[in-house]
Formats: C-alpha cells, sequence, structure tokens
C-alpha cells in the first residue's frame, strides 16, 4: 500500500512555537465520494468521515443498528517494540513479545461506535468502545461483547451491561498470531453460519497458535468450546472474507488479476512458496488456485467483500444468474456475479 495514500487526516506541522495546519495528500470526504466508481444502478452515501472516523480498517454493526469501527491509527509500527531484524519480505522480528492489554505498550488505534441518531443516514454521534490498542486488526460483536484481534493475541472485551465501557480487562482466548507485518496481520473476524468466529491471516506474518504453524490461511475460533483451528491454508495476503446464502467461505486475495478464492475446510491453496516454503503438510497432492476470473479492471488487491442478497439490487443484461448475489471484492468498488455452487470451480464475471 501506498503510504502517502492513507494520509486522509487532518495534521498540523508544529514549527517552534508555531502550529501550522495542513492537510495531507487525500480527498476531501466529498470530492472522494464523487470519484468512487460503482457498477451501473448502485449510489455510494457518506456515513461517517474525518476527523471522527480516519484510517477505518473493519467495521461491525450491533443489534441497536450502530457502526462499530476500528481507527488503525497505529499502522505501520507496533509502539513500544524495537525493531531489531527487518528480512528481504519487510518480516520484522521485535525486541520482545508485547503483554496482552491493558499492560503491554499503548498504541493509537481505538474502536469507535459511530451513531446516526435522527436517521438521516449520516454518523452523528461518536463514541469510543476501546481506545490504546496496539494495531488491533479485527473486530466481531456477540456473546455479549467485542472480540478483538490484536497480534500477537484475540480478545475478547466484555460488555453483558451493554453500557458501552467494557466491563474488564479483556480476556485473552488466543496467543500466537504473527506479528512481522501489519500489512498482513490476522483480520476480517466474521462469524460462521456455525457458530464458529472465522478469521484471515495474510501473508508475511507466521503464526503458531497451540501447535498449530501457518502462514496465509483461514483460521476459526468456537467461543463456547474454546477450540480453535486452521481451517485452510494458503491464500496470499487475505483480507476480507464473507459465507454465501450455502455456507462457502469466499476470500480476498491480493494476487494480481484475481479476485477470490473459495476456501473449503481442510484445503490447500498457493500462496506464497517462495518467502513461506511449501505447504506443512507434506502428503498433499497439490492445490487449489482462485476462482477463476477474467477482466479483472481493478488495482492490485482485493480489499474485501460481501454477499450482499437482496431483490432491490438493480438488473443487469450481462449477467446470466440471479443478480442478486453480488460480490463487491475490489477498491475500485464495482461488482461480481458468482456463477456455480459448493464448488471451488466457482467463476465470476464482472457487471
Ligand atoms: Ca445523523
Ligand atoms: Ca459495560
Amino acid at each position: 500500500m501506498n503510504r502517502s495514500r492513507r494520509l486522509f487526516l487532518y495534521g498540523a506541522l508544529v514549527l517552534g512555537s508555531l502550529i501550522i495546519p495542513v492537510r495531507p495528500a487525500g480527498l476531501p470526504p466529498g470530492e472522494a465520494l464523487r470519484r468512487i466508481k460503482v457498477a451501473d444502478g448502485f449510489t455510494v452515501k457518506l456515513f461517517a468521515n474525518e476527523p471522527e472516523i480516519r484510517q477505518p480498517l473493519t467495521m461491525s454493526f450491533d443489534e441497536r443498528g450502530r457502526m462499530w469501527v476500528i481507527q488503525y491509527l497505529q499502522y505501520p509500527n507496533p509502539a513500544g517494540l524495537k525493531a531489531v531484524k527487518v528480512d528481504q519480505y519487510l518480516r520484522t522480528k521485535y525486541d520482545k513479545l508485547p503483554e496482552p492489554p491493558p499492560r503491554g505498550p499503548k498504541g493509537a488505534d481505538r474502536i469507535t461506535i459511530c451513531e446516526d441518531t435522527d436517521g438521516d443516514g449520516r454518523a452523528d454521534k461518536f463514541k469510543d468502545f476501546v481506545a490504546g490498542l496496539n494495531l488491533a486488526s479485527g473486530l466481531a460483536l456477540g456473546h455479549g461483547g467485542a472480540f478483538v484481534v490484536q497480534p500477537p493475541y484475540l480478545l475478547f472485551y466484555p460488555d453483558h451491561n451493554h453500557d458501552d465501557v467494557p466491563d474488564g480487562d479483556p480476556e485473552v482466548l488466543l496467543t500466537g498470531f504473527g506479528m512481522e507485518d501489519a500489512h498482513a496481520f490476522a483480520n476480517s473476524l466474521t462469524w460462521g453460519p456455525d457458530g464458529w468466529l472465522y478469521g484471515a491471516q495474510g501473508s508475511t506474518v507466521t503464526a503458531n497458535i497451540r501447535g498449530v504453524e501457518f502462514q496465509q490461511g483461514i483460521w476459526r475460533y468456537h467461543p463456547l468450546t474454546k477450540e480453535f483451528e486452521l481451517f485452510a491454508e494458503g491464500g496470499g495476503n487475505t483480507w476480507g472474507l464473507d459465507f454465501d446464502e450455502e455456507g462457502n467461505i469466499i476470500a480476498g486475495t491480493n494476487w494480481s488479476d484475481q479476485i477470490a478464492l473459495h476456501q473449503v475446510q481442510g484445503a490447500y491453496y498457493v500462496k506464497g512458496f517462495s518467502k513461506h516454503g511449501p505447504l506443512h503438510n507434506p502428503y498433499t497432492f497439490g492445490y487449489f488456485e482462485h476462482i477463476p476470473y477474467k477482466g479483472f479492471k481493478g488495482g492490485h488487491v482485493t480489499a474485501g467483500g460481501s454477499f450482499i442478497k437482496g431483490v432491490r439490487f438493480p438488473r443487469n443484461s450481462t449477467t446470466t444468474t440471479s443478480p442478486q448475489t453480488c460480490l463487491p471484492m475490489r477498491s475500485i468498488g464495482t461488482c461480481s456475479n458468482l456463477k456455480g455452487r459448493a464448488s471451488s470451480a466457482i467463476s465470476a464475471v464482472n457487471f
């Protein structure tokens, strides 16, 4: 990612006793909105912007319709840790393992609740649920609190009385997610239809959780049984996953000219072999590739997507199957329509 492009926030340049406001490279919210390209028939509206929300990484909605956002302000380097070694793939080793919050080094990340109190479609009330996080990269709501990934930890912040204040220190559910590169941290916490909490881990980091080592892949955690499993291995620098109506996982990818992978339990997928070495299971008979796709128009990375089912979607003559299944997977904001069922041979067409 181009670091300058992430600088949407207003800053202040301090020169001696003078404070000169500056606006780093980036577009004002209204102008950015106008430049977003979407498929015919779609519109994009602004819900929240700077200065209340900066560098949003992921969002979740609660039962009251409020949007919870991780502001990834600490990116790209963790607070309180010293880099002692960086290899050719920018994998960084740090001088120590940070303790979990609230004891470890405090960073600039925060989880902010955005509420539209008057129903005009714009957030007008903002409240931090927790601040001082140090590269928090995943969020999911449920079971009376918030599940948060802050590598190397999966944390649970309880809020059983729903007053938007954690009831106490977070519980450490898992330890061992990779920390070598904030571009590739564990991410995209998503509830599965089976009650498991699913997540991805991207390229350039290595996790070792309860003896299970992996780099790129899909993992899951059960909030009641406390079980952890590696669901599937491989897939590139994965950000974003969702389930279709039949329970299939479709996950993002950073592979050039590809948009997604159909991740199946126990399967192995193409990954950065030169960087990570072979698949961990020496008895595999190969690996699956990406969802077949032609007509790639976007940039380098698919940063995430969602399956959206709704009869209000516009119909399009280029689609050959139901237009209600839409997977917006690219940074330029177009949609793809997946064809096929329950098979890693699912294909996608652009519309
Ligand atoms: Ca409002
Ligand atoms: Ca509380």
